[in-house]
């Protein structure tokens, strides 16, 4: 069976009628949910948690036996595909995830190749086929990738912070080589996104985390310009079912209309746009995926709900293209009865304004 029981989620990104508006939260399993920590805990690292499918599938289902989520996520991590290209992944308790081998030399980026995922990346197409299997038709599954841009920005600088300052001073000055692993990374995600689709992804997500910290022009072309081919050599059908595509495009204010022509069906917002504006903006063109601040999590339950509606009235009554959700993934420190108030408001007060 292909279609899940709850296909709320797949019928809004596809800007069809819902019975409410479907919500899942990015970042819905994970640190602030004790069970995750013990999990981590019995497989031994983050890495290794990843890498096992079996844990990857019970740390996926966790945020669905406590809430009614209207989606799951594989759990996995972008920074899969630059480990398996070589690039030699861990995380560091303090600094997070880093690379042994960044690339800073022309050699280094010469050498680079598309890795094949059926073999390096095995366990995550593993994990997706098992999660499947367990979720046994209840709410579809989301399989996700970084954008190329995204990717490139931890492998070349060798991990998080700094404002990527190396990649952005090396696209100025090696344009030819940051093209180069753009090209590659491009080709790497896409035929990842499409072995999650084979092994069982429903809809597939792309995170471009970080194509904001650029200018207007090189965010055109270092950035969008791969998302863009991306997007367009995705599978758009399995087993007859179209498998819908989002973009997560944090800090694409600006530049919301371009990224809407991109050939994807829906675009995940950062919590700085108004719903209401964007969906003015290219509301006729893709569904809307957001846009709650994540700190609103650690407010008060009334606060919750006074900001959840907010979203919801600023999208505007309306039965088709909103799928609720954070502006980024929930806080660590979010009491997890909190996550309760939020996904129960945004199915209450949006089914109640359909009459449902
Ligand atoms: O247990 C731990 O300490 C690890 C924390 C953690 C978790 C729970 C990391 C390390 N990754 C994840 C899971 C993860 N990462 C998911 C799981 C599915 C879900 O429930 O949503 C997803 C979709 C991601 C994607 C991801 N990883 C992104 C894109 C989304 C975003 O946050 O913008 C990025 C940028 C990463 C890199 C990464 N991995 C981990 C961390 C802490 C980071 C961010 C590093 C930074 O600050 O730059």
């Amino acid at each position: 069976m292909n279609r899940p029981r709850n296909d709320n989620f797949l019928r809004a990104l596809l800007r069809q009628p819902t019975d409410y508006t479907p919500v899942w939260l990015m970042r819905q399993a994970g640190r602030y949910l004790p069970e995750y920590g013990e999990t981590r805990k019995r497989a031994g690292s983050f890495l290794q948690l990843c890498k096992s499918p079996a844990f990857s599938c019970e740390v996926t289902l966790q945020p669905l036996a406590r809430y009614r989520l209207d989606a799951a996520i594989l759990f996995s991590d972008i920074l899969t595909v630059p480990d398996a290209m070589g690039l030699g992944l861990y995380f560091s308790e303090s600094e997070g995830p880093r690379f042994e081998r960044p690339l800073r030399e022309e050699w280094a980026i010469r050498d680079l190749a598309v890795p094949d995922p059926g073999e390096h990346l095995r366990y995550v197409m593993d994990a997706v086929a098992e999660i499947r299997r367990a979720l046994a038709g209840a709410v579809p599954l989301i399989g996700f990738a970084g954008s190329p841009f995204t990717l490139a920005c931890y492998m070349v600088e060798g991990g998080a912070g700094n404002e990527f300052a190396r990649i952005r001073t090396m696209l100025h000055e090696r344009p030819d080589l940051v093209h180069r692993i753009l090209s590659i990374n491009a080709e790497a995600v896409i035929r990842y996104l499409n072995a999650q689709i084979e092994s069982g992804a429903q809809a597939v997500m792309l995170f471009d985390s970080w194509g904001g910290c650029l200018s207007a022009a090189a965010y055109r072309e270092f950035s969008l310009a791969y998302t863009q081919r991306v997007v367009a050599g995705l599978l758009r059908e399995k087993d007859g079912q179209r498998v819908p595509s989002i973009v997560f495009a944090r800090g694409g204010g600006p530049w919301l209309e371009a990224i809407a022509a991109c050939g994807c069906d829906a675009l995940g917002l950062d919590w700085t746009i108004d719903i209401g504006a964007a969906r003015r903006r290219v509301g006729e063109q893709v569904a809307l995926q957001g846009n709650l601040d994540p700190c609103a999590l650690l407010a008060s339950p009334e606060a919750i709900v006074r900001e959840a509606r907010a979203v919801l009235d600023s999208f505007g009554p309306s039965d088709t293209g909103h799928v609720f959700n954070l502006g980024h993934g929930v806080p660590r420190f979010t009491p997890p009865e909190h996550v309760a108030v939020l996904v129960d408001e945004v199915h209450d007060y949006s089914g109640r304004r359909r009459g449902k």
